[in-house]
């Protein structure tokens, strides 16, 4: 146990992490709110696979002639490639644990990014994937994993808004998502993860594992287990209108954080979104939801100061104004329950959380021991707080509606 401990203290990714976190305090003193990242440059001897021979099998422009590790995702390993042109791009392996057929998943992501690229004016309004030299969308290797490439877009990411025109961008962007994909038939697309917003199904999964409780963590989680089991009733209501017909199924993207939106470097304005790795049939009120719950949540995900945490309504009304003006096309049911929306995905990814720390930290990549169990308890004090708030975001939903509407 105390060499296992000593090992994910001094592992490299935690160290960068913890100096990360101290660099962010000092200059807090001097340059208010930012945050700070650091990149690691590896070294290509030590790179653990030969990423020359398995980028030549795309139809790149140009050698590869360096590389490295990028983004902060919690699932796929991601690295930035530049070839000898100055031709840029992002290598990917896809989770296999994630993604049980990545072959259906890039079925989705081909099919939505030819459709978007169809529509949009500018090229950095669709993401664009590279084929194999045999024309295939992705590449498997000797292990059995997945990789694909797609073209690097010049552009920004945030974790946070830096102001409300940022979020307010996302809204747009993800509401304009919506509103290009709702002619496209989304009964063509594959549910590449099943039941990956049906919070019915969650809370079995949730169950099962209490049942099993590999290592013994139930009894430090206690409180966090019971709020969430005394959620599963208001936890399935947008699935059982979902089963009822009284909300259609949508083109969604099912994994709308603001650092999923890219920004132009000059206007600030939201070009695309990005990942699209869970497009398939869902919920408006998902995609909704899952924006308020990262953008207008005034922590971060892993914040460790529960009282930090909460939603700042003004933020909520930002995107709304921004998602609403973009997706013209919802029914009024759908709108209504967009505040639904946000309420439960925070309860579903605070239960995802929750339930990953009882297994023992299988899914979700972590940086420390209990990175899961902190991400769990930020969401369900987010739970707590967006309870007090409901009433006022329904009236601020249909405040937007009937403006936008004029
Ligand atoms: C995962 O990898 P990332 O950060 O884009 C997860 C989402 C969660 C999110 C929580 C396929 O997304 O569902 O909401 O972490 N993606 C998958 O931050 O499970
Ligand atoms: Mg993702």
């Amino acid at each position: 146990m105390l060499s296992r401990h000593f090992f994910i203290l001094y592992e490299p990714r935690v160290c960068l992490y913890r100096l990360e976190n101290l660099f962010t305090l000092l200059f807090a003193r001097f340059y208010g709110k930012i945050r700070v990242r650091f990149y690691v440059q590896i070294p290509n001897e030590v790179i653990p696979l030969d990423i020359k021979k398995l980028t030549s099998v795309f139809q790149l422009n140009g050698k590869p002639i360096s590389w490295r590790e990028f983004g902060h995702g919690h699932i796929n390993s991601t690295f930035k490639v530049t070839t000898d042109t100055g031709a840029e791009y992002i290598l990917q392996k896809i989770n296999k644990y994630v993604f049980r057929n990545p072959p259906r998943l890039m079925s989705n992501v081909m099919a939505v990014t030819d459709y978007l690229r169809a529509r949009v004016e500018d090229p950095r309004m669709a993401m664009h994937f590279i084929l194999t030299k045999r024309g295939h969308p992705y590449y498997r290797d000797s292990e059995g994993d997945f990789w694909r490439m797609y073209d690097f877009m010049q552009g920004f990411c945030l974790d946070a808004p830096e102001s409300d025109e940022d979020f307010y961008q996302s809204g747009i962007a993800f509401g304009r998502f919506q509103e290009l994909l709702s002619d496209f038939p989304a009964n063509t697309l594959y549910e590449t993860i099943p039941e990956f917003h049906n919070t019915i199904d969650r809370y079995r999964q949730f169950k099962a594992s209490l049942a099993v409780d590999p290592l013994g963590r139930l009894a430090c989680v206690q409180e966090e287990v019971d709020f969430v089991l005394a959620h599963e009733e208001v936890g399935g209501t947008l699935q059982r209108m979902l089963q009822s017909g009284e909300l259609p199924l949508r083109v969604t993207h099912n994994d709308t954080k603001l650092n999923n939106v890219l920004l132009d470097r000059k206007t600030r304005k939201a070009l695309c979104v990005l990942d699209l790795d869970t497009v398939m049939p869902g919920l408006s009120a998902h995609d909704f939801g899952d924006s308020i719950r990262f953008g207008a949540a005034t922590a971060a995900e892993d914040e460790q100061d529960l009282s930090k945490m909460s939603m700042d309504l003004h933020m909520f009304e930002v995107y709304t104004r921004g998602f609403l003006e973009a997706a013209t096309k919802l029914t009024d049911k759908e709108v209504e329950m967009l505040p639904m929306g946000a309420l439960i995905m925070t309860l579903e990814v605070g239960l995802r959380f929750l339930k990953d720390y009882i297994d023992g930290d299988l899914y979700f990549k972590t940086a420390y021991p209990e990175h899961n169990l902190v991400r769990a308890r930020t969401q369900l004090k987010l739970v707590a707080d967006m309870e007090t708030k409901m009433e006022e975001m329904n009236r601020i939903v249909a405040k937007v509606r009937a403006s936008v509407n004029k």
